[in-house]
């Protein structure tokens, strides 16, 4: 439960939950084996399969009853109500009065959408032509540098929603990326981001896509200012280069013109794209870039089987509603505070990092739409790395730790690069974590094994840890749209379960303005005006600065 006062107007507690906790109290503690045991069909039973992905969910803390409860919580959120008002454009980001359309960007064409007297659908469209035609002309060499010289190089700069989905995407799809050019993506605002990112580009060969939703991201404009003086500096100070070496995507018409970017070569979205939820705008032209817009299409065709899935399918056999519900049946009954993300797949090494933000920006809430304190744990926190190479680290603390950690472990029956046996093997190590974690070792099987009496407790795994699997074919751009609008749903079911705004972040916004004030304090223009501590901080980065410096 969070800390802080309650709210004395809290709402009616739902019948469901009273009716989970009941069931909770039976089976909270019944491990696994013996589940396994008394149901021998379970691990076929307790799966769902939709849009390329299959999903074992038996190696859960569950029962069919759970299920059954959990979807009950479901309706009485009134899920399937809130799932068409968010895809037909309410406005249900309530705290910003704004749509969430993110799914509208990968309607097929000749669909539509009217929302607010406007074809959404056709504007998406529109937009993703003239993406596709700068892509090509970057990718065949028609669109050229200041010099005339190839685009080799593509930097991104873009931080938060406008980093994280492209990044990831571009790491993710890297077996289909044009292997000639280089792709950068740059964020932080320490400046060795972007220093080290143009280490070795030819100024003349690079083009800069600046992405920003606002155009006024501190740290965005702040990399962007600097790419353009690296860029002049090359160029004898020639303005006229600019036009050729950047170009911006946004909302933001009028300050991408105040940058100095010809509107002409901005690609635009619409305030009802969250910036987490943006990757597959504009925000994802590197990407576009990167695989071509035959292969970028892919992936919106496959956010958009996961679009229809979610909104199609019943919710005890919908991918992104069971593994929305079983997260909460995890915070709410179990206490659980994390949820491991392990990809078996090498590609998907930035996918944690982008559910990060997915999941705790979105669902780091504790104000429902109502206004009043929530009275259950919200958001889990998001973490993972790649298998197998967590194994060798903190899989440790998930087998044998004091720690309830679920996990999900995402695996591909084929590899991109299948070489030797690699694929197998990496295959029998995620299956076999995942047995381990729900069986564990007995004290009776590692006696069995011979081992002295004083490191028999060493050895034994209590196991009763849960797991989603998670299986596809293979990592196409297809799936890894999939996979991403899986977890999108999944985090808005749990956002309608528990009745907070999933889409807005002024967590976020609070950062943005703070550090404008302790700028001037910093260079010693303005007195520090702070708490003890602040100004103490503050002091001694002036002094340090000022030892440094003689
Ligand atoms: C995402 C957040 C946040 C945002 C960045 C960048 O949902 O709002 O991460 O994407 O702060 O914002 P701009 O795109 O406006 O620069």
């Amino acid at each position: 439960m969070p800390d802080g006062p309650r709210s004395t107007s809290a709402p009616q507690e739902r019948a469901a939950l009273a009716a989970l906790r009941a069931h909770h109290e039976e089976i909270g503690t019944a491990h696994l084996r013996d589940l396994f045991a008394e149901d021998p069909d379970r691990g076929r039973r307790l799966t769902a399969e939709g849009a390329g992905l299959y999903l074992d969910y038996s190696k859960h803390r569950v029962t069919d009853t759970t299920i059954r409860l959990l979807v009950g919580l479901a309706e009485e959120a009134d899920l399937r109500a809130r799932v068409e008002a968010m895809f037909n454009g309410e406005k249900i980001n309530a705290t910003e009065g704004r749509s969430v359309l993110h799914t509208a960007l990968r309607r097929p064409r000749g669909d539509s959408l009217i929302v607010d007297g406007v074809d959404v659908v056709a504007e998406v469209h529109e937009v993703l032509d003239r993406m596709a035609s700068f892509a090509r002309s970057v990718r065949e060499g028609a669109w050229r540098g200041h010099t005339g010289q190839r685009i080799v190089n593509v930097v991104n700069i873009g931080i938060g929603g406008s980093d994280l989905g492209p990044a990831m995407a571009y790491e993710a799809l890297k077996h289909f990326s044009e292997r000639s050019m280089t792709f950068r993506f740059v964020s932080n605002v320490d400046a060795t981001d972007l220093t080290e990112a143009l280490l070795g580009l030819d100024p003349s060969e690079t083009l800069f896509i600046v992405s920003s939703k606002t155009f006024g991201t501190l740290e965005t404009l702040t990399n962007a200012r600097t790419a353009r003086e690296w860029l002049l500096a090359s160029a004898g100070g020639d303005q006229a280069a600019v036009a050729k070496h950047f170009v911006a995507v946004s909302t933001n018409a009028e300050k991408v013109a105040e940058f100095g970017i010809d509107p002409a070569n901005m690609f635009g979205f619409w305030d009802w794209v969250g910036g987490r939820y943006s990757m597959d705008s504009a925000i994802g032209l590197s990407t576009m870039v990167a695989i071509g817009p035959e292969r970028f299409e892919e992936m919106l065709a496959g956010f958009h089987d996961m679009d229809t899935h979610f909104r199609e399918t019943a919710l005890d056999r919908n991918l992104p509603v069971l593994t929305g519900l079983l997260g909460v049946w995890y915070r709410d009954f179990f206490g659980a505070q994390t949820v491991a993300v392990l990809p078996y797949e090498q590609y998907l090494k930035r996918f944690p990092a982008y559910l990060q933000q997915l999941t705790m920006e979105s669902n780091g809430k504790r104000t429902t739409l109502a206004g009043v304190e929530v009275q259950q744990d919200t958001g889990a926190i998001y973490w993972g790395e790649p298998g197998t190479n967590g194994q060798h680290s903190f899989y440790q603390l998930i087998h044998q730790g004091t720690t309830l950690i679920p996990c999900d472990f995402i695996g591909f029956c084929r590899s991109l690069n299948p070489v030797g046996d690699h694929q197998d093997l990496l295959i029998a190590n995620l299956l076999a974590q995942t047995e381990a974690l729900a069986f564990g070792k007995t004290r009776a099987e590692v006696e069995a094994e011979g081992t002295a009496p004083e490191l028999v407790p060493h050895r034994i795994f209590p196991g009763n840890r849960p797991s989603s699997t998670i299986l596809a074919r293979e990592l196409s751009p297809r799936i890894l749209g999939t996979l991403v609008a899986l977890y999108e749903h999944a985090v808005f079911t749990q956002g309608v379960i528990w009745e907070i705004d999933s889409f807005d972040q002024w967590g976020v916004e609070l950062g943005k303005a703070l550090a404008l004030r302790i700028l001037p304090e910093l260079s010693g223009d303005a007195e520090p005006a702070h708490d003890s501590s602040t100004n103490a901080l503050l002091e001694r980065v002036r002094s340090m600065r000022r030892e440094t410096a003689e």
